[in-house]
């Protein structure tokens, strides 16, 4: 290990917690982390020493490795994750609340010892582009040699953080982690918010342990956006360049695994050539009021951390070319080349492999190659896409913001919002299939709340109420619109091709932002006229397209039952702005309403 244990960094508040956390961790040694290449490779050695990380073929995949996780510890769990307030009341009713004292009496004795015979890192980070007055500087203390390895792709380590520290009188999110013995009954993630801070132990999987992205730059930052006025949200962020190089900005809210990272590396369909899309991020934005009355926005990660199973030459050819250098796999299979594979690559199953627990593995096997919440943790810097802007201080200026989920029913392709406060009530009723990046059932219908609602970290209706706030603080508010790329036929194929494709549908957005696009008026907002979006290319048939503009007023019926369930779960939280939204949606359904709908209800069809 080249990486020095040194006695001090010249910041006292950070010696003393360090000092604390090893009184009680007792580890065998401790490590600060600088951040250096010098650095990564002896973490990488004796990562690959312990077993840690496998190597890939280097030749091919220069800098890339496998990690194979312990089995149960493979996605976030949501059950085991808490926020902790004095009062129960500031956490709301979507997240798991425990007191602070009581957190404390129940993960103290779990950290005691923990780190006994291990490495104890310490970790500076910083969130956000280094030299810009919204960045956020996190310590991590952490006894994996992985989690450090992430952390050093995901955010930027070291003397960056402290120097930035330095220049302000912010305080640091204290970031305590260990593995524990990876036992889910002995698993907890636990905030802190009014002391800045987020034990987390009993998992080494991605968002519960690498505690600067969900954990700090969602739950602990959207808790510190609100008493600063902005927004801390899980949005992936794009420059979109028209063929004249008008370049416009867009936020996109999906939930996990519904499609963020592949939207912000998009690749134009072939007959779209001049369009161009910007990566700035793929999966959290910070977004603040500008003195122009506009909403400004920046990534504050420096890497991504993928869903890998979909990802190819053919889906998304930015992504898959990104993770051939410099990239961390977790949970793939792996070839007899020292190749990895996974479910959706562009070769066909190879005849044998070993699993990505490590088992052999042929096209035969009952069960899947790649875990399906298999990731990718790969630099920025590596993605083909990257934008020039990415790292500006200010960040960029929104024109547009998404809410997207996964619907295979009712949710036409796109429709826009009348207003902010229609926006935020259609973010707010958010809901999406479940998916693989949370441990529980796959494909299960639940609301969450602008794709948040794992991930906020207070009371949510108080949120609704502060996205209210800033909209009504800007004088040229993004536009907002609904998406839904996964909308399906009777034959339960996806109706519309999306990846590349979703271009023609942002087209159609920022048409809508220039103030041209032809819409049509619905109970639900505006949706695309038939000819509204650009097909030249695609073999889009008309009937396909109108089942996938298609507003049912019956279907939305029972929508609007069920949001009402949703909105009184709020009590006296919920903004009466968003009540008035939902009472106005369902007169313009009962008015859109024929006996015909209501007969073809009764008879269940
Ligand atoms: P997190 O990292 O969990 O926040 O996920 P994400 O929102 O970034 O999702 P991602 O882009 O990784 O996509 C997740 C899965 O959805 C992958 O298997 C993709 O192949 C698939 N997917 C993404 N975009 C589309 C699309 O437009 N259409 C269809 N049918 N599938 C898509
Ligand atoms: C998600 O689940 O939304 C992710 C992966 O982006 S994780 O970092 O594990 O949260
Ligand atoms: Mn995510």
């Amino acid at each position: 290990m080249t990486a020095q244990a040194h006695e001090n960094i010249g910041h006292s508040a950070i010696e003393q917690w360090v000092q604390e956390v090893s009184a009680l961790t007792l580890p065998d040694r401790v490590v600060y982390c600088d951040g250096s290449e010098r650095e990564k490779d002896a973490l990488i050695a004796e990562s690959l020493a312990s077993g840690e990380l496998i190597e890939l073929n280097q030749s091919r995949l220069p800098g890339c490795y496998l990690h194979r996780s312990a089995p149960h510890d493979v996605a976030r769990t949501e059950h085991l994750t808490f926020i902790s307030t004095t009062r129960k009341v500031d956490v709301g009713p979507t997240n798991n609340w425990m007191a602070p004292d009581e957190a404390r009496a129940k993960l103290t004795p779990l950290f005691a010892g923990a780190m006994r015979g291990r490495t104890m890192y310490v970790v500076p980070f910083l969130m956000g582009p280094p030299g810009s007055r919204f960045s956020k500087v996190g310590i991590e203390i952490t006894d994996s040699k992985y989690v450090v390895l992430n952390m050093r792709i995901m955010t930027r380590v070291g003397q960056v953080a402290l120097e930035h520290l330095s220049r302000t009188t912010e305080d640091f999110t204290r970031c305590l982690h260990s593995l524990g013995d990876l036992s889910p009954d002995r698993r907890f993630i636990v905030h802190f918010p009014e002391t800045n801070a987020v034990w987390s132990i009993g998992s080494g999987y991605g968002g519960n342990a690498l505690l600067g992205k969900k954990c700090l730059a969602l739950r602990i930052a959207s808790w510190l956006a609100r008493q600063e006025g902005w927004l801390a949200e899980h949005m992936l962020l794009i420059g979109v360049q028209n063929p004249a190089g008008d370049l416009r900005h867009i936020a996109a809210a999906f939930p996990s695994a519904c499609g963020k990272t592949n939207l912000a590396m998009l690749q134009p369909p072939a007959s779209m050539a001049g369009w161009k899309v910007q990566t700035i991020g793929d999966d959290i934005a910070w977004l603040r009021p500008g003195e122009d009355g506009r909403l400004w926005a920046v990534n504050p990660e420096a890497g991504f951390f993928g869903v890998v199973p979909g990802t190819s030459q053919k889906t998304n050819a930015n992504a898959f070319q990104m993770i051939q250098r410099n990239t961390i796999f977790t949970n793939v299979a792996l070839r007899p080349d020292g190749t990895p594979w996974w479910e959706g690559h562009d070769d066909p199953p190879p005849p044998d492999a070993l699993d990505w627990q490590g088992r052999p593995w042929t096209p035969a096997s009952s069960e899947k190659a790649a875990h399906p919440n298999s990731r990718f943790t790969t630099p920025a810097v590596e993605c083909p896409s990257l934008s020039a802007e990415f790292e500006q201080p200010e960040g960029v200026p929104i024109d547009a913001i998404l809410f997207g989920a996964r619907r295979q029913r009712r949710v036409p392709l796109v429709y826009q919002s009348r207003t902010w406060t229609h926006g935020t009530f259609l973010g707010a009723t958010l809901s999406s299939e479940t998916t693989a990046a949370a441990t529980g059932k796959v494909g299960v219908l639940r609301r969450d709340p602008m794709a948040m609602l794992p991930f906020c970290g207070y009371n949510m209706g108080d949120y609704f109420a502060h996205w209210l706030d800033v909209g009504k603080g800007l004088s040229a508010p993004p536009k907002i619109f609904r998406v839904n790329w996964f909308r399906t036929g009777e034959n339960g194929k996806f109706l519309w091709p999306g990846f590349g494709d979703n271009l023609r549908v942002l087209k159609w957005i920022l048409e809508r932002c220039a103030g041209h696009g032809e819409a049509v008026d619905t109970p639900i907002g505006w949706i695309p006229g038939l000819n509204a979006i650009d097909r030249a290319g695609t073999n889009l048939s008309d009937r396909e397209m109108s089942l996938l503009l298609k507003v049912d007023p019956a279907e939305w019926v029972e929508a609007i039952a069920g949001q009402e369930d949703f909105l009184n779960s709020f009590g006296t939280h919920l903004p009466a702005a968003l009540r008035d939204e939902h009472t106005q949606l369902a007169h313009r359904i009962h008015d859109a309403i024929t006996p015909a709908d209501l007969h073809g209800r009764d008879s269940g069809s």
